[in-house]
């Protein structure tokens, strides 16, 4: 991986592994929305296949564009280099076709993206793969879980959507002692906030959809590896298996993740006036946020991340029939699953984003039925809590 790094990440996310275009000079990247490249000569194709650098061959095996983003992404995470996938949970099952093999083992956090888990336990089952789902903020319970075939601990922190969180540092040295590989689902936080890799993890992913693209118009993904040799075992694996990501799309997310250091700011300047607002409020029976004193990892969450983010739960004191009705006033804020773009969106896990995962699994992760999950976006605050007091006051 190539590319100028910068001290500011106000900086890196403009320009980190950005080159003007060589033939024009254009200060944006060029879209190269080609499907195939012409062969220099008859030896290229043999150039690949001989370890030697053989240029751009076919989209699917590369693309300028698509690595401009992943020069870019690398950079951002500290990793080695970056691999864009077509959506997040191509960035996930990749992982999971890489690093595991037949009758291997994973333990991963209860309370990640539900697809996370459903996609391991009906598909990756198929071909021996045994997971345990649990509370990883439960150190003690992950290492009673390892055994002789245990290859990945899959970490999602915060999680998805109780934002419960898992020490990363201890993970890692958990990871080294029973010689297991450490990956992280870093799409709540993005690397502005959390850097995984510097913690000790090996590997890194993040759904592109939410806020390094930020606007809530791109599908994406991204998988960033530590060290070279994963970095290529993954690489194989995604280019056989087909989930790489197209150059336009390449281009647009190119195009969001410029703005990502402006955008987490503000959103999170929202969430941190929201959330004690929240907390406050006569018909709120709980918030969990990592910014508030209250949550059980407060100090956690300042040793591990930067900021403690834009995403925000909370159940009402009238439960789910409560939180239904406010959830469906809410004027400003989109009744939507997703999170992380530049508009706040509210949604209720367990019949939405959660839906799939079996409720017994699910309450035992913390979904709650009263559980509503609030991604603040980069609306004027105000704003905001107009809109969720005129909503509580109809729940
Ligand atoms: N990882 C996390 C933490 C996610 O939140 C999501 C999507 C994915 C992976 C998968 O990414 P995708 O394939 O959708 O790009 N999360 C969603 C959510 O909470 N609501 O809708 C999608």
């Amino acid at each position: 991986m190539k590319g100028k790094t910068f001290r500011s990440p106000y900086t890196n996310v403009i320009h980190a592994g950005q080159e003007h275009d060589p033939q024009f000079g254009g200060v944006s990247v060029p879209i190269y929305q080609t499907s195939t490249f012409a062969f220099r000569d008859a030896d290229q194709g043999a150039d690949r296949f001989a370890g030697r650098d053989a240029g751009y061959i076919y989209t699917r095996i590369g693309n300028p564009t698509t690595k401009a983003l992943e020069d870019n992404l690398a950079i951002l995470e500290g990793g080695c280099g970056a691999l864009a996938t077509a959506t997040g949970m191509a960035a996930v099952t990749t992982v999971y076709t890489a690093l595991l093999d037949k009758d291997s083992h994973l333990i991963g956090t209860a309370a990640c993206y539900g697809p996370s888990r459903t996609v391991m336990e009906t598909e990756f089952s198929r071909f021996g793969v045994t997971a345990d789902f649990i509370d990883t903020s439960d150190l003690g319970h992950v290492e009673r879980l390892i055994r002789p075939n245990t290859r990945l601990l899959y970490i999602e922190t915060p999680a998805n959507p109780t934002l419960i969180l898992t020490d990363l540092r201890a993970c890692a040295r958990l990871a080294k002692k029973h010689n297991l590989l450490l990956v992280v689902d870093n799409t709540f936080s993005s690397p502005l906030l959390q850097r995984p890799l510097d913690l000790g993890a090996d590997v890194v992913l993040h759904s592109l959809t939410k806020f390094i693209n930020g606007h809530s118009d791109v599908v994406g993904g991204v998988v960033i590896a530590r060290e070279e040799a994963l970095f290529k075992k993954l690489q194989k694996v995604l280019r056989l298996m087909g989930g790489t990501m197209d150059p336009h799309q390449a281009w647009l997310v190119l195009r969001g993740v410029k703005t990502l250091a402006l955008r987490v700011e503000k959103a999170q300047q929202g969430a941190a006036e929201l959330a004690p607002y929240l907390a406050a409020h006569p018909k709120v029976a709980w918030v969990n946020y990592p910014g508030l004193p209250s949550h059980p990892q407060h100090e956690l969450a300042k040793s591990q991340m930067s900021g403690f983010g834009s995403m925000i739960c909370f159940g009402l004191k009238g439960g789910y029939g409560a939180g239904k009705k406010m959830i469906n006033a809410v004027k400003l804020c989109a009744l939507a699953v997703s999170l992380g773009g530049i508009e706040s969106l509210i949604q209720h896990p367990a019949s939405m984003t959660h839906a799939g995962v079996p409720k017994e699994e699910r309450e035992g992760a913390g979904i709650t039925d009263d559980l509503i999950r609030l991604s603040v976006g980069c609306e004027g605050v105000e704003d905001l809590r107009a809109d969720l007091e005129q909503a509580l006051d109809k729940a």
